[in-house]
């Protein structure tokens, strides 16, 4: 089981959309493990696209998740980083693809609505980050096991 972290970012959060955010990654059958509505600090803004610092955009990324609220999101399940970012797409909502959060509510440049963690040191990072020790949850769903399929014995 993996975990990672989706951000819907202060567009998301004005354009009333945190709750089909949420939903569609529900839907896909991954299990929220942490939610937080905050202002972000610019210090933890700074820190969270640090990979980015000295690039032409950095100032503006920083500028724009510090502008208004942010949804937090931390969710778990099979193949978690990939599968969020499939459902999430292109950076760019313009060239993304109808039926993913992108290509459905999104339609130009830096405004992309969410955030998702890119690769597992990625994921350990900004969860670490965006939710304090201990805030994460460890909890069962019946339902996990019409959503998960049990891996076949290897014989
Ligand atoms: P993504 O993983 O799709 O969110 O995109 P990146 O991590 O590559 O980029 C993070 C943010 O930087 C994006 F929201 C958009 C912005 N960006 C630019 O403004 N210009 C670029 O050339 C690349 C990224």
């Amino acid at each position: 089981m993996e975990r990672t972290l989706v951000l819907v970012k202060p567009d998301g959060v004005q354009r009333g959309l945190v709750g089909e955010i949420v939903a569609r990654f529900e839907r896909k059958g991954l299990k929220p493990v942490g939610l937080r509505l905050l202002t972000v600090p610019r210090e933890m803004a700074e820190r969270h696209y640090a990979v980015h610092a000295g690039k032409h955009f950095y100032a503006g990324l920083v500028e724009f998740i510090t502008s208004g609220p942010v949804a937090a999101i931390a969710l778990e399940g099979p193949d978690a980083i990939a599968v969020v970012r499939r459902l999430v797409r292109s950076t760019m909502p313009n060239e993304a693809e109808p039926g993913t959060i992108r290509g459905d509510l999104g339609i130009s440049g830096l405004r992309n609505l969410v955030h998702a963690s890119d690769a597992p040191e990625t994921a350990d990072f900004e969860l670490a980050l965006w939710f304090e020790d201990g805030t994460l949850l460890n909890y069962a769903r019946e339902i996990d096991a019409w959503i998960v399929a049990e891996e076949p014995a290897r014989t």
